[in-house]
């Protein structure tokens, strides 16, 4: 199976992005054909620091790796540096209808969020997506729950540039983990952790011990005092359950009866360990790494020089069935 997959170069990494989309990933890469993105394109829709940019992409490439990416068997590379994916998203451009942009959940989000700020990258982001997937063929997209709408609109470009040029795209899936495809910001519980949120809301991957300990105890929960799952009335106390679940690989009920004669404060503070615990090897790397610029860099370079070839023979091919001169 082909698998594509990216994240964003700004913000902190942190357990969502990982149960999410990462741990899939490296669970993926033994047995598929992977390549994994940091999508630099994608960030700048937003607003970001011109300066930091750069470091921010070797930055991820680092958390990459430090996740247990092994560049011997995916291909990691930097998005903008693959210019096809930008020549397909204008193609793509010319057949996406404008109000299935306008019905998709991120954008509705984030131009609330960005009011005066809005560009219209904002609104071209999914084609965008749909150029990084289709343009490896792509049979497999491992995302968290908040992508899969961004997936299942590439699948339906796909179709219809199929249906309208001839078969040439591979119609792409979106793979959600069981558990944890949708983490919860632990100070807001209704809320999706997000990196662009406040740090507060999220335990990044490489949060020092001190930090995990501060989040966690002040983490939402609610007035009652029984640890036991229900989305809807206990959205703090079912979110750091699962959590919990994930990073121990216990069920949420034999967490419960663990947890039963346990106050919250009790139960916070076990989390919290576990979390420092389970940690500690990517901080362990990142920390390693940070000083191997030249290591990682070549890591980027050779990941692009893969994914060119396979890009270029695409982008040939797309612009042969739409007729354009060649
Ligand atoms: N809270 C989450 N739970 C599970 N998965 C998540 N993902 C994001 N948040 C959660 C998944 O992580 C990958 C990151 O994709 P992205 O960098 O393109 O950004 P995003 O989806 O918009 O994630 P963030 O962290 O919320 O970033 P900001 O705040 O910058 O928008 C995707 O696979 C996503 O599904």
């Amino acid at each position: 199976m082909r698998i594509f997959s990216g994240i964003q170069p700004t913000g902190s990494l942190h357990i969502g992005n990982y149960f999410g989309a990462i741990k899939q990933w490296v669970d993926l890469q033994d047995k598929n054909d992977c390549l994994f993105c940091i999508v630099d394109l994608h960030a700048i829709t937003s607003p970001y620091e011109i300066k930091e940019f750069e470091s921010k992409v070797l930055e991820k490439a680092i958390v990459y790796l430090s996740a247990g990416i092994n560049p011997e068997k995916a291909i990691m590379f930097v998005q903008s540096k693959v210019k096809e994916h930008t020549e397909l998203c204008w193609l793509l451009n010319s057949i996406t209808p404008l109000g299935e942009l306008q019905r998709m959940t991120q954008y509705k989000e984030k131009s609330l969020k960005q009011k005066k700020k809005e560009c219209a990258g904002l609104l071209n982001y999914p084609i965008l997506m749909a150029a990084d997937i289709l343009l490896y063929n792509t049979d497999i997209v491992p995302v968290g729950e908040d992508q899969k709408q961004h997936v299942e609109l590439a699948r339906d470009i796909a179709k219809r540039f199929n249906h309208l040029f001839g078969e040439t795209f591979t119609l792409p899936q979106a793979q959600l983990p069981k558990q944890g495809a949708r983490i919860m910001s632990i100070s807001n519980p209704k809320e999706k952790m997000s990196k662009s949120g406040a740090p507060e809301n999220y335990i990044s991957l490489f949060d020092s011990p001190k930090d995990i300990r501060k989040k966690i105890k002040s983490a939402v929960t609610d007035t009652e005092k029984t640890i036991k799952y229900n989305k809807t009335k206990k959205p703090g106390i079912s979110n750091l359950l699962t959590i919990y679940s994930l990073l121990s690989d216990k069920k949420i009920r034999d967490i419960e009866d663990e947890m039963k004669d346990k106050s919250y404060k009790e139960f916070k503070e076990s989390l919290a360990e576990l979390i420092v615990l389970k940690l500690e090897p990517f901080r362990k790397k990142r920390e390693e790494l940070l000083s191997r610029e030249v290591y990682v860099r070549e890591i980027l370079k050779k990941g692009e020089e893969k994914a060119s070839v396979i890009a270029q023979s695409k982008i040939n091919e797309v612009k042969n069935k739409m007729g354009l001169y060649s």
